[in-house]
């Protein structure tokens, strides 16, 4: 029995464009064991749409098109979403424990995608994002790419450093 193992990665054809609820069933096949630790490209460039893996009991893989963000599958991104984020909140867990970036692991990454679709099909919740994270206990986590551009930008002075 083939062992799965390491990334999943997910490769859409560009000129196909998935709708929601579109499954995919078996992309990998049945009869295996173990799991993959991670997924890349679960987000579908230009929409608000994301590839779920799901893996069924047979050891087989379906992917499942849900909107990004949506971890409990009700078809709204809420604050019952961002609540199971938040408690899985630094902790490794998959899309129904807030993972909606493949990395297997619930982080601030996580959070802005589901902001980013922040009551989409909820128009009768009106919360904003920042009263929502403060009620799970996230407020004040820092935008995206924040630490990013300080990285690089410490890289960048590091390599001048260096080339002197
Ligand atoms: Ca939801």
């Amino acid at each position: 029995m083939p062992t799965l193992g390491g990334t999943l990665d997910i490769a859409l054809d560009p000129d196909f464009v998935p709708t929601l609820g579109d499954m995919f069933e078996e992309v990998v096949g049945p009869s295996t064991s173990g799991a993959f630790s991670a997924y890349t490209n679960m987000l579908v460039p230009g929409t608000d749409l994301a590839l779920v893996p799901v893996r069924q009991a047979g050891g087989s893989y379906d992917l499942v098109t849900h909107y990004a963000g949506d971890a409990n599958f009700d078809g709204i991104v809420n604050i019952l979403d961002l609540t199971v984020l938040a408690d899985h909140w630094q902790m490794a867990g998959d899309w129904q424990a807030g993972d909606f970036t493949g990395d297997m692991f619930v982080d601030g990454a996580d959070v802005w995608v589901l902001r980013d679709r922040w009551l989409l099909n909820a128009p009768d919740q009106p919360q904003s994002f920042a009263d929502a994270l403060a009620s799970v206990g996230l407020a004040g986590i820092p935008e995206p790419g924040s630490a990013a551009v300080l990285l690089a930008l410490g890289g960048a002075l590091a390599l001048r450093r260096g080339r002197r």
